[in-house]
Protein backbone atom coordinates (compact mmCIF):
# COMPACT_ATOMS: atom_id res chain seq x y z
CA UNK A 1 0.00 0.00 0.00
CA UNK A 2 1.48 3.68 -0.60
CA UNK A 3 1.83 5.31 1.85
CA UNK A 4 -0.55 8.14 0.41
CA UNK A 5 -3.51 5.56 1.52
CA UNK A 6 -2.78 4.85 5.02
CA UNK A 7 -5.14 6.27 7.81
CA UNK A 8 -4.15 9.12 10.17
CA UNK A 9 -5.14 11.19 12.22
CA UNK A 10 -3.19 14.06 12.36
CA UNK A 11 -3.80 16.45 9.22
CA UNK A 12 -3.07 19.52 9.65
CA UNK A 13 -4.72 22.68 7.48
CA UNK A 14 -2.49 23.73 5.45
CA UNK A 15 -2.05 19.68 4.20
CA UNK A 16 -5.75 19.36 3.27
CA UNK A 17 -5.29 23.14 1.69
CA UNK A 18 -3.27 21.79 -0.98
CA UNK A 19 -5.41 19.25 -1.58
CA UNK A 20 -8.21 21.19 -2.54
CA UNK A 21 -5.43 23.14 -4.29
CA UNK A 22 -4.64 20.61 -6.65
CA UNK A 23 -5.90 20.68 -10.26
CA UNK A 24 -9.24 18.89 -10.49
CA UNK A 25 -7.49 16.06 -12.80
CA UNK A 26 -4.55 15.46 -10.24
CA UNK A 27 -6.56 15.68 -7.36
CA UNK A 28 -9.20 13.24 -8.95
CA UNK A 29 -6.13 10.70 -9.93
CA UNK A 30 -5.18 11.28 -6.47
CA UNK A 31 -8.37 10.03 -4.74
CA UNK A 32 -9.41 7.33 -7.33
CA UNK A 33 -5.80 5.52 -6.42
CA UNK A 34 -6.38 5.74 -2.86
CA UNK A 35 -9.77 4.25 -3.01
CA UNK A 36 -8.92 1.45 -5.66
CA UNK A 37 -6.24 0.35 -2.39
CA UNK A 38 -8.78 -0.47 -0.34
CA UNK A 39 -12.27 -0.81 -2.39
CA UNK A 40 -13.62 -2.46 -5.05
CA UNK A 41 -14.03 0.71 -7.47
CA UNK A 42 -16.86 -0.16 -9.23
CA UNK A 43 -19.06 -1.49 -6.23
CA UNK A 44 -21.57 1.49 -4.14
CA UNK A 45 -22.88 0.72 -0.81
CA UNK A 46 -26.57 1.44 -0.51
CA UNK A 47 -28.81 2.94 2.27
CA UNK A 48 -32.27 3.23 1.81
CA UNK A 49 -33.40 5.93 4.42
CA UNK A 50 -36.98 6.01 6.52
CA UNK A 51 -38.19 9.38 8.76
CA UNK A 52 -39.81 7.39 11.63
CA UNK A 53 -40.89 10.71 13.00
CA UNK A 54 -41.19 14.15 11.42
CA UNK A 55 -41.12 17.60 11.81
CA UNK A 56 -41.43 19.77 14.72
CA UNK A 57 -38.21 19.38 15.56
CA UNK A 58 -36.77 21.72 18.56
CA UNK A 59 -33.81 22.21 17.04
CA UNK A 60 -32.41 25.37 14.80
CA UNK A 61 -30.84 23.89 12.00
CA UNK A 62 -30.91 26.37 9.24
CA UNK A 63 -31.03 23.95 6.58
CA UNK A 64 -33.32 21.76 8.23
CA UNK A 65 -37.42 21.74 6.56
CA UNK A 66 -37.97 19.50 9.66
CA UNK A 67 -36.85 22.35 12.28
CA UNK A 68 -40.03 23.58 14.00
CA UNK A 69 -38.56 26.91 13.96
CA UNK A 70 -39.53 27.32 10.60
CA UNK A 71 -42.17 27.05 8.58
CA UNK A 72 -41.54 24.45 5.69
CA UNK A 73 -45.38 23.12 5.24
CA UNK A 74 -44.14 19.77 6.12
CA UNK A 75 -46.87 17.25 7.73
CA UNK A 76 -45.75 16.66 10.94
CA UNK A 77 -45.86 12.77 12.02
CA UNK A 78 -45.42 11.10 15.52
CA UNK A 79 -43.06 8.38 16.04
CA UNK A 80 -44.62 5.15 13.35
CA UNK A 81 -45.54 2.23 14.51
CA UNK A 82 -43.03 -0.76 14.64
CA UNK A 83 -45.05 -2.73 12.42
CA UNK A 84 -45.47 -0.14 9.73
CA UNK A 85 -41.08 0.48 10.00
CA UNK A 86 -40.59 -3.08 9.26
CA UNK A 87 -42.85 -3.46 6.28
CA UNK A 88 -41.19 -0.76 4.56
CA UNK A 89 -37.69 -1.91 5.66
CA UNK A 90 -38.76 -5.04 3.80
CA UNK A 91 -39.84 -3.18 0.67
CA UNK A 92 -36.08 -1.80 1.24
CA UNK A 93 -34.53 -5.16 0.77
CA UNK A 94 -36.90 -6.16 -2.32
CA UNK A 95 -35.24 -3.19 -3.81
CA UNK A 96 -31.68 -4.20 -3.18
CA UNK A 97 -30.93 -1.88 -0.51
CA UNK A 98 -27.98 -2.86 1.88
CA UNK A 99 -28.58 -0.90 4.95
CA UNK A 100 -31.57 0.71 6.63
CA UNK A 101 -31.54 4.34 7.83
CA UNK A 102 -34.10 5.49 10.69
CA UNK A 103 -34.24 8.98 10.67
CA UNK A 104 -36.38 11.29 13.97
CA UNK A 105 -36.89 14.77 14.14
CA UNK A 106 -35.49 14.53 17.57
CA UNK A 107 -33.50 16.84 19.57
CA UNK A 108 -32.50 13.41 21.92
CA UNK A 109 -34.64 10.21 21.98
CA UNK A 110 -37.17 10.37 24.72
CA UNK A 111 -37.02 7.28 27.18
CA UNK A 112 -40.33 6.40 26.32
CA UNK A 113 -39.59 6.13 23.18
CA UNK A 114 -36.68 3.88 23.44
CA UNK A 115 -38.58 0.16 23.84
CA UNK A 116 -40.22 1.52 19.99
CA UNK A 117 -37.09 2.06 18.82
CA UNK A 118 -35.21 -0.77 19.99
CA UNK A 119 -37.97 -3.27 18.84
CA UNK A 120 -36.86 -1.41 15.48
CA UNK A 121 -33.49 -2.19 15.50
CA UNK A 122 -34.13 -5.85 16.11
CA UNK A 123 -37.03 -6.27 14.00
CA UNK A 124 -34.62 -4.75 10.79
CA UNK A 125 -31.77 -6.88 12.02
CA UNK A 126 -33.86 -9.96 11.94
CA UNK A 127 -34.46 -9.07 8.13
CA UNK A 128 -30.76 -9.22 7.03
CA UNK A 129 -30.19 -5.99 6.40
CA UNK A 130 -27.09 -3.39 8.17
CA UNK A 131 -29.32 -1.38 10.66
CA UNK A 132 -28.95 2.69 11.03
CA UNK A 133 -30.34 5.14 13.18
CA UNK A 134 -30.22 9.02 13.33
CA UNK A 135 -32.06 10.04 16.40
CA UNK A 136 -30.16 13.23 18.06
CA UNK A 137 -28.37 13.15 20.61
CA UNK A 138 -27.44 10.07 22.79
CA UNK A 139 -26.73 9.49 26.36
CA UNK A 140 -24.27 6.64 27.78
CA UNK A 141 -27.14 4.29 28.70
CA UNK A 142 -29.33 5.13 24.76
CA UNK A 143 -26.17 4.65 23.20
CA UNK A 144 -25.50 0.75 25.41
CA UNK A 145 -28.97 -0.13 24.67
CA UNK A 146 -29.22 0.97 20.79
CA UNK A 147 -26.10 -1.21 20.70
CA UNK A 148 -27.17 -4.21 22.40
CA UNK A 149 -30.21 -3.97 20.35
CA UNK A 150 -27.67 -4.56 17.20
CA UNK A 151 -27.50 -1.20 15.81
CA UNK A 152 -24.94 -1.56 13.63
CA UNK A 153 -24.25 2.35 12.69
CA UNK A 154 -25.23 5.72 14.62
CA UNK A 155 -25.66 8.65 11.94
CA UNK A 156 -24.50 12.21 13.75
CA UNK A 157 -23.19 14.68 11.19
CA UNK A 158 -20.49 17.22 12.44
CA UNK A 159 -22.26 19.43 9.64
CA UNK A 160 -19.45 21.81 9.29
CA UNK A 161 -16.47 23.63 10.81
CA UNK A 162 -16.56 24.63 14.41
CA UNK A 163 -16.32 28.11 13.28
CA UNK A 164 -19.06 28.41 11.08
CA UNK A 165 -21.19 25.99 13.22
CA UNK A 166 -23.14 28.90 15.46
CA UNK A 167 -24.46 30.59 12.35
CA UNK A 168 -25.95 27.49 11.28
CA UNK A 169 -26.93 25.89 14.27
CA UNK A 170 -27.92 27.43 17.77
CA UNK A 171 -30.05 25.04 20.07
CA UNK A 172 -26.78 22.61 20.60
CA UNK A 173 -22.93 22.80 20.42
CA UNK A 174 -20.02 21.54 18.21
CA UNK A 175 -18.92 19.62 21.49
CA UNK A 176 -22.59 18.17 22.05
CA UNK A 177 -22.27 16.62 19.18
CA UNK A 178 -18.72 15.46 19.55
CA UNK A 179 -19.71 14.01 23.14
CA UNK A 180 -22.56 11.87 21.67
CA UNK A 181 -19.92 10.33 18.58
CA UNK A 182 -17.98 9.61 22.15
CA UNK A 183 -21.00 7.76 23.77
CA UNK A 184 -21.64 6.22 20.17
CA UNK A 185 -18.31 4.69 20.03
CA UNK A 186 -17.54 3.74 23.56
CA UNK A 187 -20.92 1.60 23.15
CA UNK A 188 -19.27 -0.11 20.67
CA UNK A 189 -21.33 0.65 17.74
CA UNK A 190 -19.74 2.00 13.83
CA UNK A 191 -20.22 6.09 13.51
CA UNK A 192 -21.53 7.46 10.40
CA UNK A 193 -20.96 11.29 10.58
CA UNK A 194 -20.44 14.08 7.83
CA UNK A 195 -21.49 17.17 6.66
CA UNK A 196 -23.32 19.57 4.25
CA UNK A 197 -21.66 21.69 1.64
CA UNK A 198 -23.33 24.77 -0.06
CA UNK A 199 -24.63 26.67 3.24
CA UNK A 200 -22.36 29.49 2.42
CA UNK A 201 -19.03 28.30 4.27
CA UNK A 202 -15.87 29.08 3.14
CA UNK A 203 -12.85 27.13 1.26
CA UNK A 204 -11.59 27.17 5.29
CA UNK A 205 -14.63 25.68 7.01
CA UNK A 206 -14.87 22.48 4.15
CA UNK A 207 -11.11 21.87 5.26
CA UNK A 208 -11.94 22.46 9.21
CA UNK A 209 -15.23 19.87 8.91
CA UNK A 210 -12.84 17.34 7.03
CA UNK A 211 -10.02 17.55 9.87
CA UNK A 212 -12.22 17.12 12.47
CA UNK A 213 -13.67 14.05 10.98
CA UNK A 214 -10.33 12.41 10.04
CA UNK A 215 -8.74 13.84 13.31
CA UNK A 216 -11.54 11.56 15.54
CA UNK A 217 -9.69 9.36 17.55
CA UNK A 218 -11.13 6.75 15.09
CA UNK A 219 -12.18 7.81 12.10
CA UNK A 220 -16.17 7.37 11.26
CA UNK A 221 -16.49 3.77 8.91
CA UNK A 222 -19.25 6.05 6.92
CA UNK A 223 -18.86 10.28 5.61
CA UNK A 224 -21.95 11.31 4.43
CA UNK A 225 -20.99 14.20 2.31
CA UNK A 226 -24.75 16.01 1.48
CA UNK A 227 -25.07 19.03 -1.01
CA UNK A 228 -27.54 21.11 0.62
CA UNK A 229 -31.23 20.83 -0.79
CA UNK A 230 -32.25 23.99 -0.31
CA UNK A 231 -36.07 23.91 1.01
CA UNK A 232 -38.08 26.91 1.25
CA UNK A 233 -39.29 28.43 4.09
CA UNK A 234 -36.08 27.09 5.67
CA UNK A 235 -33.83 30.62 6.19
CA UNK A 236 -30.64 28.77 3.67
CA UNK A 237 -33.38 28.62 1.16
CA UNK A 238 -31.44 31.17 -1.37
CA UNK A 239 -28.27 30.04 -0.30
CA UNK A 240 -26.49 30.29 -3.80
CA UNK A 241 -25.24 27.35 -6.20
CA UNK A 242 -22.48 25.49 -5.32
CA UNK A 243 -20.03 24.64 -8.10
CA UNK A 244 -20.42 20.95 -8.65
CA UNK A 245 -16.84 20.97 -9.33
CA UNK A 246 -16.27 22.15 -5.99
CA UNK A 247 -18.69 19.39 -4.47
CA UNK A 248 -16.75 16.70 -6.41
CA UNK A 249 -13.27 18.44 -4.51
CA UNK A 250 -15.52 17.62 -1.39
CA UNK A 251 -15.85 13.97 -2.03
CA UNK A 252 -12.10 13.38 -3.28
CA UNK A 253 -10.40 15.11 -0.36
CA UNK A 254 -12.74 13.53 2.30
CA UNK A 255 -11.61 10.46 -0.11
CA UNK A 256 -7.92 10.55 0.65
CA UNK A 257 -7.91 11.56 4.37
CA UNK A 258 -10.22 8.59 5.25
CA UNK A 259 -9.22 5.74 3.03
CA UNK A 260 -11.03 3.31 4.65
CA UNK A 261 -13.87 4.63 5.28
CA UNK A 262 -17.01 4.74 3.07
CA UNK A 263 -18.11 8.27 1.89
CA UNK A 264 -21.10 8.75 0.51
CA UNK A 265 -22.62 11.21 -2.07
CA UNK A 266 -25.58 11.91 0.33
CA UNK A 267 -28.14 14.27 -0.02
CA UNK A 268 -28.42 16.46 -3.72
CA UNK A 269 -28.44 13.61 -6.30
CA UNK A 270 -32.17 14.56 -7.34
CA UNK A 271 -30.88 17.48 -9.13
CA UNK A 272 -27.63 16.15 -10.09
CA UNK A 273 -26.89 15.13 -13.82
CA UNK A 274 -25.52 11.34 -14.66
CA UNK A 275 -22.24 12.55 -14.97
CA UNK A 276 -21.99 14.82 -11.95
CA UNK A 277 -22.49 11.64 -10.13
CA UNK A 278 -20.02 9.45 -11.80
CA UNK A 279 -17.45 12.01 -11.54
CA UNK A 280 -18.57 11.77 -7.57
CA UNK A 281 -17.64 7.72 -8.06
CA UNK A 282 -14.66 8.53 -9.80
CA UNK A 283 -13.63 10.79 -6.60
CA UNK A 284 -13.79 7.71 -4.25
CA UNK A 285 -17.62 7.85 -3.01
CA UNK A 286 -18.89 4.44 -3.00
CA UNK A 287 -21.98 4.71 -1.23
CA UNK A 288 -25.10 6.19 -1.74
CA UNK A 289 -29.13 6.62 -0.13
CA UNK A 290 -31.10 4.50 -2.31
CA UNK A 291 -34.87 5.37 -2.85
CA UNK A 292 -37.18 7.63 -3.84
CA UNK A 293 -37.09 9.48 -0.48
CA UNK A 294 -34.46 10.87 1.90
CA UNK A 295 -35.91 11.96 5.02
CA UNK A 296 -38.95 14.62 3.62
CA UNK A 297 -37.60 15.78 -0.03
CA UNK A 298 -36.70 13.93 -3.07
CA UNK A 299 -34.29 11.35 -3.99
CA UNK A 300 -33.55 9.67 -7.62
CA UNK A 301 -36.17 6.75 -8.62
CA UNK A 302 -34.96 3.71 -8.28
CA UNK A 303 -34.66 2.61 -11.91
CA UNK A 304 -32.86 5.83 -12.56
CA UNK A 305 -29.84 4.72 -10.02
CA UNK A 306 -29.79 0.99 -11.24
CA UNK A 307 -29.70 2.39 -15.05
CA UNK A 308 -26.66 4.58 -14.08
CA UNK A 309 -25.31 1.68 -12.48
CA UNK A 310 -26.02 -0.38 -15.76
CA UNK A 311 -24.58 2.23 -17.68
CA UNK A 312 -21.13 2.77 -14.88
CA UNK A 313 -20.53 -1.30 -14.73
CA UNK A 314 -21.32 -0.75 -11.41
CA UNK A 315 -22.88 -3.07 -8.70
CA UNK A 316 -24.29 -2.20 -5.61
CA UNK A 317 -23.21 -3.65 -2.72
CA UNK A 318 -24.91 -6.60 -0.88
CA UNK A 319 -25.84 -7.41 2.75
CA UNK A 320 -25.57 -11.12 2.35
CA UNK A 321 -22.51 -11.55 4.36
CA UNK A 322 -23.74 -10.53 7.05
CA UNK A 323 -27.68 -12.70 6.74
CA UNK A 324 -28.84 -15.46 7.78
CA UNK A 325 -29.61 -18.15 5.36
CA UNK A 326 -33.52 -17.81 5.07
CA UNK A 327 -32.63 -14.02 4.53
CA UNK A 328 -29.51 -14.47 2.20
CA UNK A 329 -32.31 -16.62 -0.51
CA UNK A 330 -34.72 -14.08 0.47
CA UNK A 331 -31.78 -11.30 -0.96
CA UNK A 332 -30.36 -13.84 -3.41
CA UNK A 333 -33.89 -14.21 -5.27
CA UNK A 334 -34.63 -10.67 -5.09
CA UNK A 335 -31.29 -9.99 -7.12
CA UNK A 336 -31.63 -13.03 -9.59
CA UNK A 337 -35.28 -11.25 -10.15
CA UNK A 338 -33.94 -7.67 -10.76
CA UNK A 339 -31.14 -9.08 -12.70
CA UNK A 340 -33.69 -10.87 -15.30
CA UNK A 341 -35.54 -7.37 -15.37
CA UNK A 342 -31.87 -6.33 -16.91
CA UNK A 343 -31.46 -3.56 -14.08
CA UNK A 344 -28.50 -4.56 -12.53
CA UNK A 345 -24.90 -5.01 -14.49
CA UNK A 346 -24.25 -8.61 -14.83
CA UNK A 347 -20.37 -9.02 -13.72
CA UNK A 348 -20.34 -12.06 -14.70
CA UNK A 349 -20.93 -11.17 -18.59
N1 LIG B 1 -32.45 14.97 14.07
C1 LIG B 1 -31.32 14.18 13.90
C2 LIG B 1 -30.04 14.97 13.91
O1 LIG B 1 -30.00 16.10 13.46
O2 LIG B 1 -29.04 14.43 14.37
C3 LIG B 1 -31.36 13.29 12.70
C4 LIG B 1 -31.93 13.72 11.40
S1 LIG B 1 -31.10 15.04 10.55
C5 LIG B 1 -32.27 15.39 9.29
C6 LIG B 1 -29.72 14.28 9.75
C7 LIG B 1 -28.83 15.11 8.87
O3 LIG B 1 -29.46 15.41 7.63
C8 LIG B 1 -28.40 16.49 9.36
O4 LIG B 1 -27.37 16.44 10.29
C9 LIG B 1 -27.94 17.15 8.07
O5 LIG B 1 -26.56 16.93 7.86
C10 LIG B 1 -28.76 16.44 6.99
N2 LIG B 1 -29.73 17.37 6.38
C11 LIG B 1 -30.86 17.84 6.93
N3 LIG B 1 -31.48 18.70 6.11
C12 LIG B 1 -30.71 18.79 5.00
C13 LIG B 1 -30.82 19.53 3.79
N4 LIG B 1 -31.82 20.38 3.56
N5 LIG B 1 -29.86 19.38 2.86
C14 LIG B 1 -28.83 18.53 3.09
N6 LIG B 1 -28.67 17.80 4.21
C15 LIG B 1 -29.60 17.94 5.16
C1 LIG C 1 -27.29 12.39 6.14
O1 LIG C 1 -26.11 12.79 6.23
N1 LIG C 1 -28.13 12.77 5.20
C2 LIG C 1 -29.42 12.13 5.39
C3 LIG C 1 -29.15 11.18 6.58
N2 LIG C 1 -27.83 11.52 6.97
C4 LIG C 1 -30.08 11.07 7.69
C5 LIG C 1 -30.54 13.06 5.49
C6 LIG C 1 -30.63 14.07 4.36
C7 LIG C 1 -31.85 14.87 4.59
C8 LIG C 1 -32.16 15.80 3.47
C9 LIG C 1 -33.37 16.61 3.74
C10 LIG C 1 -34.62 15.79 3.94
O2 LIG C 1 -34.94 14.90 3.11
O3 LIG C 1 -35.35 16.06 4.90
FE1 LIG D 1 -33.93 18.53 14.05
FE2 LIG D 1 -32.08 16.97 12.93
FE3 LIG D 1 -33.44 18.77 11.46
FE4 LIG D 1 -31.65 19.66 13.20
S1 LIG D 1 -31.23 18.36 11.41
S2 LIG D 1 -33.74 20.47 12.92
S3 LIG D 1 -31.89 18.16 14.84
S4 LIG D 1 -34.27 16.99 12.48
Amino acid sequence: MSNDAVVRNDWTPAEVKSLFALPFMDLLFKAQSVHRQHFDPNQVQTSTLLSIKTGACPEDCKYCPQSGHYNTGLKKEKLMAVERVLEKARQAKEGGASRFCMGAAWKHPGEKDMPYVLEMVEGVKELGLETCMTLGMLNEHQSAQLADAGLDYYNHNLDTSPEFYDKIITTRSYQDRLDTLGHVRDAGMKICSGGIVGMGETASDRVGLLIQLANLPQQPESVPINMLVRVKGTPLEDSEDLDNFDFIRMLAVARIMMPESHVRLSAGRETMSDETQALAFMAGANSIFYGECLLTTANPEKNRDLQLFKRLGMRPEQAIDKADDAAETAIRQSIVKQQQDSLFYDASA
